[in-house]
């Protein structure tokens, strides 16, 4: 890592109120239940406040077609922690969830990705920002476009412009089924 590379916030310890968004997966076990308690245990972090929380979606699987659907939902939250601490977060609370994981991009009980933090640009070993491949998952944007119609994924554009042009028919919304606060 050059010492451009280095995350500024983690040194200064001090950074601005930003709006983090979360991607959240889970396809094994009770989806739902997965979805719920990772929300609740992001809101409960010390210095994170959640302000949205999208509808629930089923979504076909990505990547390693033969496993089962995934529940997705998109979580934002107002934060000045630093973004390499928001991803710590996200990694003990999969850890608490007993996230079972043996293949990559393969079934998993709570998967909690960091997709961006503001505009903030990082790239490190240990954190990318805005998060690689959020452009071309529609199970990702289709939910962030919810929470916010006028997103914008730093150097890829206007989200609602990402999901125009996507195919989004894995993507279904599943109106019985709610995460809360
Ligand atoms: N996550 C993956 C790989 N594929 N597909 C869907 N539909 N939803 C996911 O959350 C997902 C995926 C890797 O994390
Ligand atoms: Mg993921
Ligand atoms: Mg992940």
């Amino acid at each position: 890592m050059s010492i451009i590379d280095f995350d500024v916030d983690t040194l200064s310890g001090m950074t601005p109120l930003r709006l983090v968004t979360y991607s959240l997966g889970s396809n094994l076990g009770d989806r739902l239940e997965y979805l719920q308690g990772a929300t609740t245990l992001l809101n409960a972090t010390p210095g994170m406040r959640v302000t949205a929380i999208s509808s629930v979606y089923e979504t076909d699987p990505v990547g390693l077609l033969d496993q089962p659907r995934f529940l997705n939902i998109i979580v934002q939250a107002e934060s000045s922690l630093a973004s390499t601490v928001m991803l710590e977060r996200a990694h003990a609370i999969e850890e608490g969830f007993d996230r079972i994981r043996t293949v990559r991009y393969g079934p998993r009980t709570i998967d909690i990705d960091l997709i961006a933090v503001g505009d903030r640009v990082i790239n490190n070993e240990t954190l990318v920002l805005p998060h690689p491949r959020a452009h071309e998952r529609a199970f990702v944007l289709v939910p962030w476009l919810e929470v916010d119609p006028a997103a914008e994924l730093v150097g890829r554009g206007r989200v609602a412009e990402l999901v125009a042009a996507l195919d989004t028919s894995g993507v279904r919304r599943r109106d019985d089924l709610v995460v809360e606060l």
